[in-house]
């Protein structure tokens, strides 16, 4: 009869598999939508290629600047490129406060590198920089124009995310 056509071991087995595939794919829009929900509860994100950019006005020196990212879920904005530093640039201005980036020299005076690992690429020094002055410098900071220094980690500075 036709009523068992869709009960048998193989059909059931398809449509599990079937479900299966669904459930993953919906797994994989939840996961991403709450991971942007983090992002932009953290507050005033700015969505620039693939990268959200987030603060909420809080400050700290290096140390904790980079604490506090990670405990959201992300790590400090660190600019690979003219427009992300762009976007970056748009929230020191609008916090009227220099930021430290994910960006530091600590482990090879003069050799920049992302979160300590790779050495950068993009960079947009202001002039003179970087200077290493007093020989402490080993951090990076955005100035309002967008240009970087190299600077003392135990600054105060408004804490950017990347997400
Ligand atoms: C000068 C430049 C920078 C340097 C900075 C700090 C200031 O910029 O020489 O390269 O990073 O001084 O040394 O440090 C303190 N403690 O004032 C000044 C700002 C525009
Ligand atoms: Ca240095
Ligand atoms: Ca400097």
């Amino acid at each position: 009869p036709k009523a068992e056509c869709c009960v048998t071991g193989k059909h059931l087995q398809n449509q599990i598999r079937n479900l299966q595939g669904q459930l993953k794919s919906l797994q994989d829009i939840i996961n991403k939508k709450h991971k942007g929900k983090t992002a932009k509860d953290f507050i005033n994100g700015s969505q620039i290629s693939e990268k959200l950019f987030a603060a909420n006005g809080s400050a700290g020196d290096y140390k904790t600047s980079k604490a506090t990212c990670s405990r959201a879920g992300g790590h400090l904005a660190s600019p690979r490129t003219s427009s992300e530093n762009g976007a970056i640039q748009q929230i020191i201005q609008r916090y009227n406060k220099a930021a430290y980036l994910d960006i530091n020299d600590m482990e090879t005076e003069g050799i920049f590198k992302y979160q300590s690992m790779e050495v950068i690429g993009y960079v947009n020094w202001a002039p003179g920089e970087p200077n290493d002055t007093g020989g402490g410098e080993d951090c990076v900071e955005m100035y309002t124009d967008g240009r970087w220094n190299d600077r003392s980690c135990e600054e105060e500075r408004l804490i950017i995310c990347e997400f």
